[in-house]
């Protein structure tokens, strides 16, 4: 049985859609970012780094311990290996499909991050930060074309590094890009939205963005806003738990 720490947003949903295409038992535990959920002691034993989503393996490879895995790459790369799926074997395959993952780790999760931020939650008149990161939006929306308008998919089969960019350029009409004017990424985008694994993963359909994304433009109140970008953030990462005595807050503690 694997635990997923989940949330209902891009970064989740590739993990819920890989348990959905590996076929392993898996039971969510939902947090409420807005809530600063994810901000307990527990949760900090699983992800140090007090994001979501995460994972806990209960029956890992090697018979031993349970064992936590953060950041979604490395989840999606654990689950590949584990089950054999989404992962090429040939070594160009599997070169290539490592290769858009980081891209996407790197690049289109974080710059379209920022991007989401800027347009969506920042005081207005951020016209920099707006323009800056837009405009690395819209350059990696037209890398993901240049790429898409050759193969099939990015690794040219269908792969990890397909679950970890769909759901992010299922959430580009919240920054106002149209898919329309990248009709290579619009063909892989449609093709993927009808796996089951998909629906079953998100629990929505189209290219309309779910409710669980947010609203276009976020009204947060204070309490909200601290949990997800100030103070409260911040404290999470100061407080050292690790110099907690009590076990009993430490469901999992990898080597
Ligand atoms: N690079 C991380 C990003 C994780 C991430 O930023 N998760 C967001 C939700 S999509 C989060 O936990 N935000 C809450 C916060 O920053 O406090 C990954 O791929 O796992």
């Amino acid at each position: 049985m694997i635990d997923l720490h989940h949330v209902g947003t891009p970064n989740g949903h590739k993990v819920s859609i890989m348990l959905e295409e590996v076929g392993l038992p898996y039971r969510v535990i939902a947090y409420d970012l807005m809530k600063g959920e994810h901000f307990t002691p527990a949760f900090r034993r699983i992800n140090p780094n007090n994001k979501l989503p995460a994972i806990v393996d209960h029956e890992p490879a090697d018979g031993g311990g349970p064992f936590a895995v953060f950041e979604t790459g490395a989840i999606l790369v654990y689950l590949a290996e584990k089950t054999g799926r989404l992962l090429p074997t040939d070594p160009r395959r599997r070169s290539l499909a490592m290769q858009w993952l980081m891209w996407q780790m790197a690049g289109l999760g974080p710059m379209h991050g920022q991007a989401h931020h800027f347009v969506r939650y920042a005081p207005a008149g951020q016209d920099y930060a707006v323009g800056r990161y837009m405009n690395e939006a819209r350059r990696l929306m037209h890398v993901l074309e240049y790429r898409l308008a050759e193969a099939e998919y990015l690794a040219g089969e269908y792969s990890i590094a397909d679950v970890a960019c769909w759901p992010w350029v299922r959430a580009v009409r919240m920054i106002d890009i149209d898919l329309a004017g990248f009709p290579a990424v619009q063909r892989w985008w449609l093709a993927i939205d009808e796996r089951p694994a998909v629906l079953a993963g998100t629990g929505t359909r189209g290219l309309a963005t779910p409710a669980s994304y947010g609203q276009k433009r976020a009204q947060l109140t204070p309490e909200q806003w601290s949990n997800l970008f100030g103070e409260r953030m911040l404290a999470a990462a100061e407080t050292h738990h690790g110099a907690v005595a009590d076990d009993t807050v430490r469901p999992v503690r990898n080597p």
